[in-house]
């Protein structure tokens, strides 16, 4: 098999490095045959004891042979009568080429779909690293609160900077896994915004702020979305912000038998957004690598159809962040990460098991943006329980900060 994409090389060496912005990953490619896995990757991005750890087994090659030794893998192999070489569905022409046409398969690739499946320690990983992500986001929500009640003056790139430095202090913390969404009023609406430090806009007390970011641990991926208003939300900004919420509701508590795809559940994330005629045109949800690429396959949650082929398994990762965007005026969009697990059901129709969802996000949800009158009993349950269990998470690491405490505990106290 030829493992091309760089995210596929780093898991299955359980390396990671940092040739690209925001993606923990280095450039290599790696070959693994029946008895042999060779890394083809420049010798000075090696030391002498991650060397020493690949063992053995692992055969190390420079980055520039890969292409030559793909050439003779070709030739070696001749042209039998069936391919015997393994091509993941996202190598380039060139890869192809160079194996040479009637040696390969092209599939999914193996390596995804392993990848996509956490380990215990992965898992754990995820959930601590989002607890101490949460600290941040703390911190960072109480500050800017607290600068923008007194009439200061903060560019959106000004604020992420200072939620950067915040989480630059956590333990584990290897950096952003992608820019920082930060984003006052009109520019809310613009799903992938990315401010501009000389040229963005400042942000208004009496606008909905929606920030989009996340970062990186050795022990994790974070990838949160918060929507808040600092000053008096309007009945329609409170509305949609509801109808949102209730769609991450419905996803967060839904259960499913094995086999679900995310292109199914995607409509329980809608339902109460259309409703009210509204919706939004971005994907419900992505995988999330482990100290890896914040997007990650070959799963989702969405209308793409591509999300159709591959089911949601018990170990895997994905965001659940509906949203709503009113062009020109303001967007919404509330983002945990969540953890696809078994769920015990008092039945168990087809013997298929049942699966369900497991948040790790841990930050509030802004109550002063929820119109409860559209609210069910669970979904009043779901807000309260959710901040019960963010306090007390988060609230034993915010010893040396009394004011992102105290905004803590006023935001996750119950409707
Ligand atoms: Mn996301």
């Amino acid at each position: 098999m030829v493992v091309t994409m760089l995210d596929e090389v780093a898991w299955l060496f359980n390396l990671r490095g940092a040739d690209i912005a925001f993606n923990p990953v280095f450039f290599a490619y790696a070959t693994v045959t029946m008895d042999k896995a060779t890394l083809f990757i420049d010798s000075d991005q090696l030391d002498d004891a991650t060397r020493r750890n690949l063992g053995d087994d692992v055969a190390v090659q420079s980055y520039a042979t890969f292409f030559d030794n793909l050439k003779c893998l070709s030739k070696e192999l001749g042209t039998g009568d069936s391919p015997k070489v393994l091509l993941g569905d996202k190598s380039s022409l060139a890869v192809a080429e160079a194996v040479g046409a009637g040696n390969y398969v092209l599939v999914p690739s193996p390596v995804a779909e392993m990848k996509a499946i956490k380990n215990e320690t992965e898992l754990e990983g995820f959930r601590q690293s989002h607890i101490r992500d949460g600290a941040a986001l703390a911190r960072y929500f109480a500050w800017l609160e607290e600068r923008l009640v007194a009439g200061s003056e903060l560019n959106e790139s000004q604020a992420a900077d200072k939620l950067e430095e915040y989480r630059s202090e956590l333990d584990l913390f290897r950096g952003l896994s992608f820019p920082t969404i930060s984003s006052t009023g009109p520019n809310g609406a613009i799903i992938h915004y990315d401010p501009d430090p000389n040229d963005c806009a400042v942000i208004k007390q009496d606008q909905i702020y929606l920030c989009d970011s996340g970062a990186q641990f050795y022990d994790g991926t974070t990838d949160v979305t918060r929507t808040w208003h600092f000053g008096t939300p309007n009945a329609e900004e409170k509305r949609a912000f509801t109808r949102v919420l209730q769609g991450h509701i419905s996803i967060d508590t839904a259960i499913f038998p094995s086999g679900t795809t995310g292109y199914l559940l995607d409509a329980f994330a809608r339902r109460a957004l259309w409703q009210d005629g509204l919706d939004y045109r971005h994907g419900t949800g992505h995988g999330v690598g482990h100290y890896l690429n914040v997007h990650e396959g070959p799963h989702g949650m969405g209308v793409r159809i591509a999300y159709n082929s591959t089911a949601l398994k018990a170990g895997m990762t994905v965001s659940n962040e509906p949203g709503y965007y009113a062009d020109g005026r303001f967007g919404i969009r509330i983002e945990n990460i969540v953890l696809v697990r078994q769920v015990d059901t008092p039945n168990n129709f087809g013997d298929k098991g049942f699966l369900g969802f497991e948040h790790v996000t841990m930050c509030p949800i802004q109550t002063k943006l929820v119109d409860e009158s559209l609210f069910t009993a669970e979904e009043k349950r779901w807000l309260n329980d959710y901040h019960a269990e963010v306090f007390a998470k988060v609230s034993g690491l915010l010893k040396n900060d009394q004011r992102a405490l105290a905004w803590l505990e006023r935001e996750c106290s119950a409707i």
